[in-house]
């Protein structure tokens, strides 16, 4: 929820939203890489590899601790402490701001500073640690952040620096160290949003390309402009947007 500041009161923004899947396949077609496509949230449950965060080192002085509820393989429940952390995070940045020239002899100017609020908490799936931020900012905006860190999945070569690679061989990947291969993956992140804003009814999801409109001859001195178009998505693959690849 936000609070409207004209109002004073309090606007549902979302309902719900998760990490609904990380998806990070491996290019490389060798014998032992080839299966490697890892799901991270659906098969290694991306709640579940949460670890509990360090304080003052994971999050900021300011930061709360709170706990986290898991259910254990029999459906007890059992708590974790210091899985989540929630903290507000002023960076010196803007939320909003206007300032008018005085021609009407009040000056105009309000600055409001950018501070959010940031929830936390960080997972360890293998080698990695995922670190999901959701930044609540004061205009209503959610931002999910996910940062990466821990140690890359590596492969061994017998190559040791990249002037023994003869120029036709692809390793698949890129030489990090002696020895060692950085094989090239990615990792898409998607999300459950379940959005509710103003209320759980009469909420559209709306894709708004640019597209390039021609004046009629006489219409204007301009020859073009960009024009909204707006399209309302009627089902769930209507939403769809296709990632840009080569
Ligand atoms: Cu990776």
């Amino acid at each position: 929820m936000v609070q409207d500041p004209d109002t004073g009161k309090m606007r549902n923004v979302m309902y719900k939203g998760f990490t609904s899947e990380l998806f990070v396949p491996y290019m490389d077609p060798s014998d032992a890489w080839y299966f490697k496509t890892y799901i991270d949230a659906g098969e290694y449950g991306f709640g579940l590899q949460a670890m509990p965060l360090d304080p003052l080192n994971d999050c900021p002085r300011n930061a709360y601790y709170m706990d986290g509820v898991f259910v254990a393989a029999d459906g007890t429940p059992y708590v974790r402490s210091n899985m989540i952390c929630v903290f507000e995070r002023y960076a010196g940045d803007i939320g909003w701001r206007h300032a008018e020239c005085p021609i009407t002899g009040f000056p105009i100017r309000e600055v409001r500073p950018k501070v959010t609020l940031v929830v936390r908490m960080a997972a360890s799936v293998g080698n990695y640690d995922y670190i999901v931020d959701w930044e609540f900012q004061n205009d209503g905006l959610i931002r999910p952040k996910v940062g990466l860190s821990g140690i890359l999945m590596v492969k061994g070569s017998p190559y040791v620096n990249m002037n023994q690679v003869n120029q036709n061989e692809y390793l698949y990947g890129t030489l990090l160290a002696e020895n060692i291969i950085g094989i090239i993956h990615d990792h898409y992140v998607t999300f459950h949003l379940d959005m509710d804003i103003d209320g759980p009814s009469n909420n559209s999801f709306v894709k708004v390309n640019l597209q390039k409109e021609m004046t009629s001859p006489g219409e204007s001195p301009r020859r073009s402009y960009l024009k909204a178009v707006r399209n309302v998505a009627k089902t769930e693959k209507d939403a769809q947007i296709k990632l840009k690849t080569i």
